[in-house]
């Protein structure tokens, strides 16, 4: 029976949810809009499947088919990053980071990460995280000036902590990361590299970040943010941890892997590999550019003085809004954001000072300078005006005329 005759509530959500994206602009810098390629393999009958193992030594049989699907991933994500090792079964971004930290270091060991309220991810050694609990983390930060990463003093950490791993990557960075740097200073202080490139890998696909492939003994990734993939992550590493890290996916913390997901991985990277992924890429970082530009017409400040990746993050200090009321408020004209935590922010993690602004989702729907140069407009007028519904209402109408021209997947 369709799903829709059988659940009509989950029918409504669904629907409710297809209205949502395409009658709102999502700047969330974390999410996009898969194909309908890469949707039509998530939601396929090879979720039926278990195939627990790796392809041609399954714990199952009838594996023939989704063994077919993993190597086909596998050697796409190879081609793609030139990586000597991949695993595409981790089922999501925190299980990826666990099954690496694993591999490398034992209980107790210390771990250490950019911190959480700099940019950094709760999986990187934040208190409440596995890896804030299962290793003794310790954090770098951005330098109170710039805001950015100074890789002198991360050096000094580093000779003073001695950690088995150095992770670098971030969720909330918004200039480029050297991973060159992140590795002399790994090879200094003899600890592991880890980079998590989960925000960046569409930008390291089309060759306009550095990769970190070279220099890291191991990458993680999620597959669903500027790489426009399925919901899901995977880790890439030199040969010499191959096994290690198999071993730690499965049987060390996954039992089966979604095969349906691995096939929408590799329809994904298949997309990724054609030549117009790196336009696309392309007008990601031309249009994170174009808000700067606009934002510091507009007199704000931008952590770290603007961005040269997808994302921004804005501080709303002088326009006395917190970043909480400023989601709160630009939802309410169907302009989504999320508050984020300024470097050394004064604000509770749960207020913030700031908001998070990315470019990812808007390009895919296929918004350029113009509409990037109105959207930004549109903010300043409701963060300027908090309180005043006509303005909200008006820049609402707007914006959901603006979402009519740009369809998600009602083309
Ligand atoms: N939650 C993601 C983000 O928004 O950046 C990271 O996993």
């Amino acid at each position: 029976m369709e799903l829709k005759n059988f659940d009509p509530e989950i029918t409504d959500a669904i629907q409710g949810e297809a209205g949502r994206e395409e009658n709102t602009l999502n700047l969330i810098a974390s999410e996009n809009y898969p194909s309908k390629a890469v949707l039509a393999a998530q939601g396929s009958l090879l979720q039926n499947k278990y195939a627990e193992g790796y392809p041609h030594r399954r714990y199952y049989g009838g594996c023939e088919f989704v063994d077919k699907v993993e190597e086909i991933a596998v050697d796409r994500a190879k081609k793609l990053f030139g990586s000597d090792h991949v695993n595409v079964q981790p089922l999501s971004g925190v299980p990826a980071n666990m099954a690496t930290f694993f591999s490398l270091a034992n209980f107790g060991d210390t771990i250490m990460g950019l911190a959480l309220p700099h940019g950094g991810h709760l999986s990187h050694g934040y208190s409440v995280s596995f890896s804030g609990k299962w290793f003794k983390s310790v954090n770098y930060q951005v330098e109170r000036d710039t805001e950015t990463l100074n890789y002198s003093n991360i050096l000094k950490l580093a000779e003073a902590e001695k950690p088995k791993i150095i992770i670098c990557g971030a969720s909330a960075y918004s200039r480029k990361i050297q991973f060159d740097k992140f590795r002399e200073i790994a090879d200094k202080v003899g600890a592991y590299l880890v980079t998590d490139m989960a925000h960046i890998a569409g930008i390291v696909a089309a060759g306009l970040h550095q990769s970190p492939i070279p220099y890291a003994d191991v990458v993680t990734t999620t597959t669903h943010k500027s790489l426009r993939g399925p919901r899901s992550a995977m880790i890439m590493c030199k040969s010499k941890w191959a096994e290690n890290i198999d071993k730690w996916v499965f049987p060390g913390i996954h039992g089966g892997p979604h095969m349906h997901t691995i096939a929408a991985k590799a329809v994904c990277f298949k997309e990724a590999l054609e030549p117009e992924f790196k336009g696309y890429i392309n007008q990601v970082l031309l249009n994170a550019k174009t808000f700067e530009n606009e934002f510091k017409k507009l007199g704000y400040r931008l952590v770290a003085d603007g961005t040269d990746t997808h994302l921004l993050l804005v501080d709303l200090r002088s326009k006395k809004i917190t970043g909480r009321d400023a989601e709160d408020v630009l939802t309410k004209a169907s302009i989504i954001v999320n508050r984020n935590t300024i470097p050394y922010d004064p604000e509770k993690p749960l207020i913030t000072s700031g908001i998070r602004i990315g470019t990812p989702a808007a390009t895919t729907r296929g918004m350029k300078e113009p509409e990037i140069k109105k959207i930004c407009n549109w903010i300043d007028k409701i963060l300027t005006n908090p309180g005043d519904e006509n303005t909200i209402k008006k820049v609402g109408t707007e914006v959901k005329e603006l979402c009519k021209s740009f369809p998600v997947y009602n083309k």
